[in-house]
């Protein structure tokens, strides 16, 4: 990319520079050095496991210049290897944990499960000088210190929320974005794709609801929308990467896109002008209408069938316009069909108000109570307080872009902060995992998404990853500040906050 590092000399980047910093490492004196006949080697027949080391040598390739062949073989790997081990039976990795070794002869990555091997394989990027990440030859040696690493996450759900609706993003931001994640073992893609200015994945049994309610977007723009079949590109995409897309369609409010494109979705009947401006809580679809639930279980079952994770997010957020007994009637149908579509129930924190089966899921975005609420009824929470997480807040009264309904939000505000202390009466078991969402209200292109996202996702990975113990901000923007060279050279416009001093 434009900005490509200047070449891999010099001192390899220390253990204590990975983020999310890992559970255990020992480092030791002395370096490995990558060479041009290095070989990726699997000791597994497990197609996914080739498939994590193939992925490896596709990222390390275009910097090094070098070959790196993948082959499976049984015994010893020749000197100089990077080999990938699968160990099922060794409880202790989890579903996503790995031990990395790094010895002079040699780099050594064992996991139980293929997405640990993917996940050490990410660590041994960031090992690598940040010109790894160019994506043309760069200069070696490339180097990596010595010693060990043994990793797991925190939570399960380490995830980011990107909004499709307001503003549209095409299939290839997407998956840049999902890129940019899997760097930092980021684990779920939670996608709006339905709101009051914009209906963007297409609907077999309802094809208005993108050829005319994708048509908007805040503020006039384009508009735009996924076809199926864009959306299951997005989806294996994610998957090869270990990230699980969850879809999310917003009802019942939020829904002006489609009451547009469908008079009789209306209980009066009339079709609403197409909106492009920043209200909410003015929509609601027609409670009592039998068409209503015909038209959700028609959506639900079309995206379900497209998406193998197990969640579909309901929205149920700000639904101003819907009374509150009419709220949980809908609410408790559209449970229904979702799991009747083998999916599990995800909603913002207000489905915490209707009666919620155990394995259903809130949101918490703004209010403590209702994630409490939740957790009294046994489901579990995912934490996205907005103040801390919402990656549209702007980071000071001098951002150009983002929103401050929820104050301002620093790199340092995103980082200090723990899920666990955060709602009282929602311990850590209550806890599902942590999601950073980017509404898009003010975003505009790539580099306004760059400029919200980046860095401080990179600070929610952590806290989703990593146990808080032994996490503080005067560490972590020293740790963050080694990610500046790594960030260029992938391309990523960050916001340089004078917080963190970059290199
Ligand atoms: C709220 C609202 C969204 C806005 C967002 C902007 C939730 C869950 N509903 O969060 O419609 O886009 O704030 O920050």
């Amino acid at each position: 990319m434009a900005e490509a590092a200047s070449g891999a000399q010099g001192q390899p980047p220390g253990f204590a520079t990975v983020i999310p910093q890992p559970l255990a490492q020992a480092p030791e004196r002395g370096s490995f050095v990558l060479q041009p006949s290095a070989r990726i080697v699997v000791h597994s027949t497990a197609a996914e496991a080739s498939r994590v080391a193939q992925l490896l040598a596709q990222s390390l390739r275009p910097a090094t210049g070098y070959r790196l062949p993948v082959a499976s073989m049984r015994g010893a790997a020749p000197e100089g290897s990077i080999s990938l081990s699968l160990t099922p039976s060794d409880r202790a990795l989890g579903d996503e944990g790995y031990r990395l070794v790094v010895a002079p002869k040699g780099v050594t990555l064992t996991a139980a499960r293929p997405a640990g091997l993917f996940y050490g394989g990410q660590t041994l990027r960031q090992l690598l000088p940040a010109a790894i990440e160019a994506d043309v030859e760069q200069p070696g040696p490339w180097r990596v210190a010595l010693g060990t690493i043994h990793d797991r996450p925190r939570f399960a759900w380490r995830g980011m929320m990107l909004d499709v609706a307001r503003h549209f993003q095409s299939v290839d931001e997407v998956e840049r974005l999902v890129d940019l994640m899997a760097l930092y073992k980021l684990n779920r893609l939670h996608l709006h794709l339905s709101d009051d200015q914009g209906w963007r994945i297409s609907i077999r049994s309802w094809p208005r609801l993108t050829t005319v309610g994708g048509r908007t977007a805040v503020g006039g723009g384009k508009g735009g929308y996924f076809t199926q079949r864009d959306y299951s590109r997005i989806v294996a995409y994610a998957r090869a990467r270990f990230v699980d897309v969850v879809p999310e369609i917003d009802m019942p409010g939020h829904m002006n896109a489609a009451l547009s494109a469908y008079a009789k979705l209306n209980c009066n009947g009339v079709a609403p002008a197409p909106r492009t401006d920043m209200e909410v809580g003015y929509s609601s679809l027609c409670i009592d209408k039998e068409l209503t639930y015909k038209f959700v279980d028609d959506v639900v079952r079309e995206i379900a069938a497209l998406t193998p994770g197990p969640y579909f997010h309901v929205g149920g957020d700000e639904a101003h316009s819907t009374p509150p007994g009419d709220y949980l009637a809908f609410m408790e149908r559209v449970e229904t069909i979702v799991r009747s579509h083998g999916k599990r129930m995800i909603g913002w924190e207000e489905v915490a108000r209707t009666k919620l089966r155990r394995t259903s899921v809130a949101q918490h975005w703004h209010d403590p109570a209702l994630a409490r609420r939740a957790v009294e009824q046994g489901a579990r929470v995912l934490m996205s307080p907005a103040p801390k997480v919402y990656l549209d807040m702007k980071y000071t009264p001098a951002s150009p872009i983002g929103l401050t309904w929820a104050g301002m939000t620093s790199v340092r505000d995103a980082y200090a902060w723990d899920p666990a202390t955060q709602a009282p009466g929602v311990r850590e078991r209550d806890i599902l995992g942590v999601e950073a969402p980017l509404w898009t209200e003010t975003v505009d292109s790539r580099a306004d998404l760059d400029y919200l996202v980046f860095p401080r996702l990179i600070g929610q990975a952590e806290i989703a990853w990593s146990p808080a113990a032994g996490r503080t901000w005067q560490r972590y923007r020293w740790r963050l500040a080694n990610h500046g060279p790594r960030l260029r050279a992938l391309g990523v416009a960050f916001h340089e906050s004078p917080e963190v001093p970059w290199r």
